[in-house]
């Protein structure tokens, strides 16, 4: 089996106007779809960041891929990266806005193709993804149910509006109704909020409120993107320490290394073991031993997009495991190609700890690409389907419908910061830390 082509289409799917330190989703996110097509007459799917970098990045591999047999992903992977100097180059998520980094061209780039030719080697033997890594240690991957703060407007423009089915969520009631919404639909058991918005002191009372409204036996995280000082972070930890522990944890707080292990360090010693998570200070297999022998970071977030995809997810899992260290996942706006893909990754994960993060309950039917409609959640999670490859199947109408959504909208990359400034506040800037 060779592949004979490679096939990307940029699509534009609408996306509220949510808020995060980052400042505010654009009207549109921007996803590719990629397609590797075979002499057998097979299609491989995959599905990764969008706009002109990562469309430029997958084309500049067009001449290795095209030719190739999808079972040689080793070497696909040492060619795609003879000239980074180390490992350390392939950084995604650092403070830039996720999937904008150019550094990290590499491992996002891979992923995608990798996926792709997974999705067609389990076609080819009849297999799912995740039978191919050596099989599942799940039937069923949990997800979290991913609170964002938020403007009024369920996303998209015109035509191609959609239903504000959450309405504006600016304080600790309204978060607590859409995460009652969110729960009812998906049956989500851990909860996730989106943070770095508000004055601290909100946050705190809109976890509190969490805590009271959904009780203990839903784990809490709260990810502010790096949004606050160190002091601010103990200062949340310490208000907190009851509402995060026991299954919940803290995301990313504050910046760097250093300062996660300084927060580390100052909770441990007020007897508060509340864990750190991060996939901001940890992005690449070089931060893990890092991160570890500070004791900055307990809980690494994987993310087969931009860890080099779903085998170096499993290879992360083994490291955290080894390393004594959890293991959680990261997600960004996306449809039902990549949520299969992050459902494989899962099941063939032994050391994943909590609940995914997931963006798409933020996603609508008008926007989803994959066969018979939105992906279907059992109590918060999703089922590996009996399908072989991914499972699902490119909708090749709603397809064209994503590309020509692109084809209208002026902007090829996500910018957070400009749409602050065009619609909440002309003078707003990412400042870290903002607390
Ligand atoms: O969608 O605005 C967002 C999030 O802030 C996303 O970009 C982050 O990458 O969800 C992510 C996270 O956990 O940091
Ligand atoms: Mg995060």
């Amino acid at each position: 089996m060779r592949i004979s082509d490679l096939i990307l289409h940029p699509i534009a799917i609408a996306d509220p106007p949510l808020r995060s330190s980052y400042g505010l989703h654009a009207p549109f996110a921007l996803r590719t779809v990629v397609e590797l097509k075979t002499d057998s007459g097979l299609t491989g799917i995959a599905e990764t960041y969008g706009g002109d970098g990562p469309v430029a990045a997958l084309e500049s591999v067009r001449p290795q891929v095209v030719g190739m047999d999808p079972f040689q992903l080793s070497s696909l992977f040492r060619a795609m990266t003879a000239d980074v100097p180390s490992r350390q180059g392939d950084r995604s998520q650092t403070y830039l806005v996720p999937g904008e980094n150019p550094l990290d061209r590499h491992t996002r780039t891979f992923a995608a193709i990798e996926i792709a030719c997974l999705d067609l080697i389990g076609k080819a033997v009849g297999k799912p993804v995740c039978d191919l890594l050596g099989g599942r240690v799940r039937d069923c991957v949990s997800f979290s149910a991913y609170l964002f703060y938020k403007h009024g407007g369920g996303g998209g423009i015109g035509e191609d509006a959609r239903e504000d089915e959450y309405g504006e969520v600016l304080d600790a009631a309204a978060a607590v109704r859409e995460c009652r919404q969110m729960i009812a639909r998906y049956g989500f058991r851990e909860i996730k909020l989106k943070g770095g918005v508000l004055p601290p002191e909100v946050e705190i009372e809109t976890i509190r409120a969490l805590r009271r409204e959904f009780g203990a036996a839903y784990p809490l995280r709260i990810d502010p993107n790096c949004a606050w000082s160190v002091e601010t972070s103990v200062l949340v930890g310490r208000a907190l320490k009851d509402e995060l522990s026991g299954g919940g944890y803290l995301e990313d707080p504050c910046a760097t290394l250093e300062g996660m292990g300084e927060v580390r360090r100052r909770l441990l010693n007020e007897s508060n073991e509340t864990p750190l998570a991060s996939n901001v200070a940890v992005t690449c297999f070089d931060d893990v031993p890092a991160a570890q022998a500070r004791d900055a970071v307990q809980i690494v977030l994987s993310d087969p997009h931009y860890w080099g995809g779903v085998r170096n997810m499993q290879y992360l899992s083994h490291l955290t495991e080894v390393l004594g260290m959890g293991m959680s996942m990261h997600s960004n706006s996306h449809l039902g190609v990549s949520l299969m893909a992050m459902t494989h990754a899962a099941a063939a994960c032994s050391n994943l700890t909590y609940a995914c993060d997931t963006h798409y309950p933020w996603q609508t039917e008008r926007d989803e690409v994959v066969t018979g409609g939105r992906i279907h959640f059992d109590n918060g999670g999703v089922r590996i389907p009996a399908q072989p490859g991914l499972g699902v199947e490119l909708d090749y109408d709603q397809l064209a419908r994503g590309r020509e959504r692109y084809s209208k909208i002026p902007y090829r990359k996500r910018d957070d910061e400009a749409e602050m400034q065009k619609h909440v506040d002309p003078n707003w800037k990412r400042i870290l830390p903002r607390w």
